[in-house]
């Protein structure tokens, strides 16, 4: 039978090499998309993947794709995919805990000498986390051919070019939707994640099922005013970019509770103000804001209300606004006969689980909507993550492998999902 210490000790280990890919100079943790950092981790993926016999490739979208052959090479693959790129600092189990997992569901069965009838493929999708270009899920949308209004000449905030950033890493701009892949030649998809909120860790539970992913929009915004002398400009003749965007930020929280549920999220995570001197009242300011909730015509509503705040914000203080749509993607339920099969191997080997929607949004957010798509969670100790204090336990990390593992012989068994 396969042991499970050996297999939670491996993938601790492997979760430590990766992130020790993402030294930074500074002490921190970040595997930012496309960087020598995210390289690292993925050569060093890839180099385990061979030496389990894995067969590794890259599609256009810079999609690693490692391929373990079953029984019968045509039947569709047993997909377990999540992430290798990390945000700053973000600790060291977003996506690369799926990864390590899918890959430790390979070798413990080609160390148990048991070969499935369906190939097992574990993807590393690219670009998840979208906070270098801002446009998330990158790899993924390529790969069910979703078009995601990319432009080859965004640029991050190095001024580097998409385009230049993507042929670095192997990617040719214009061809990424070559890596669209057939339908027909996925069986099924399970990611493991790491809640990434406190729900499981409250309930003292090591396992949850996704039930929904929560869908997301992100807008960039730019305040437009008129930058002048701190000290000569009166109050009353001034045009202050930034005071109109902190106004706006300041009321956000009190507008996501008014008009959502327990749900619905916006944040403002990045801003810029020019000229960012300390005696010139800031001409310019430019934030980014993202709403995320589990229905969709919430989060429309949500938009068109904040739209409608910041445009009367902006009159008042004198100051123009551009509201510029960069990423939209809309909530999406799990698939109903993968979830069951989840839950009847968990209860078959008595570990205790629930059911709850996932807020972050994740790879299955794209793959749910072209092939039959489930997610596991485990517990994340004080619903930390996208920070360093991310942490989960090792007996939790086997439980949630342990139920990947039987969720892929179970669907191994099955025809094909409706
Ligand atoms: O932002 C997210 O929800 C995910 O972690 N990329
Ligand atoms: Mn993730
Ligand atoms: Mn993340």
């Amino acid at each position: 039978m396969i042991q499970m210490h050996k297999n939670i000790e491996r993938m601790q280990s492997r979760l430590e090499f990766l992130y020790a890919c993402g030294l930074q100079k500074d002490g921190s943790h970040t595997r930012m998309a496309f960087s020598p950092e995210d390289q690292k981790g993925r050569e060093l993926f890839t180099s385990w993947c061979k030496e389990i016999g894995l067969k590794v490739r890259q599609d256009a979208a810079g999609n690693l794709i490692a391929r373990l052959e079953g029984k019968c090479a045509d039947l569709p693959a047993i997909i377990m995919g999540s992430h290798l790129d990390t945000v700053p600092d973000g600790g060291k189990f977003d996506g690369a805990l799926g990864c390590v997992a899918g890959l430790e569901v390979c070798q413990a069965l080609v160390e148990g000498g048991i070969q499935c009838e369906h190939p097992l493929e574990v993807i590393v999708f690219s670009d998840e986390e979208g906070f270098r270009f801002s446009a998330g899920m990158v790899g993924s949308s390529a790969f069910v051919g979703k078009e995601q209004g990319l432009n080859a000449k965004d640029l991050d905030f190095t001024e580097e070019t998409r385009e230049d950033v993507y042929r670095q890493a192997g990617i040719d701009f214009p061809k990424m939707l070559e890596a669209k892949r057939d339908p027909k030649t996925v069986h099924c998809c399970l990611e493991l994640h790491v809640e990434q909120g406190g729900n499981l860790d409250q309930m003292g539970l090591a396992v949850g099922i996704v039930s929904s992913i929560a869908g997301v929009k992100r807008m960039q915004i730019t305040i437009a005013g008129e930058s002048n002398h701190a000290g000569s400009t009166r109050m009353d003749q001034r045009h202050d970019a930034l005071v109109g965007a902190a106004k706006f930020i300041g009321k956000l929280p009190e507008r996501v509770r008014a008009l959502g549920n327990q749900y619905t999220v916006g944040t403002v995570g990045s801003i810029r103000v020019e000229p960012s001197a300390v005696n010139v009242i800031p001409g310019k300011c430019e934030f980014s804001l993202e709403i995320r909730d589990q229905n969709a015509k919430l989060m429309d509503k949500l938009a068109e209300a904040l739209r409608i705040d910041l445009e009367q914000i902006c009159r008042e203080a004198g100051v123009s606004y551009c509201w510029q749509d960069q990423l939209s993607h809309e909530p999406m339920p799990m698939h109903e006969s993968l979830k069951k099969l989840i839950q009847v191997e968990a209860e078959a080997h008595c570990i205790p689980f629930t059911q709850l929607p996932s807020g972050a949004f994740h790879d299955s957010l794209l793959l749910a909507e072209h092939f039959p798509t489930a997610m596991i969670f485990i517990a994340s100790v004080a619903g930390k993550s996208h920070c360093k204090e991310e942490y989960s336990r090792p007996e939790d990390i086997g439980y949630g492998y342990k139920l990947l593992l039987d969720t892929v012989l179970a669907a191994d068994k099955i025809k094909a999902f409706d």
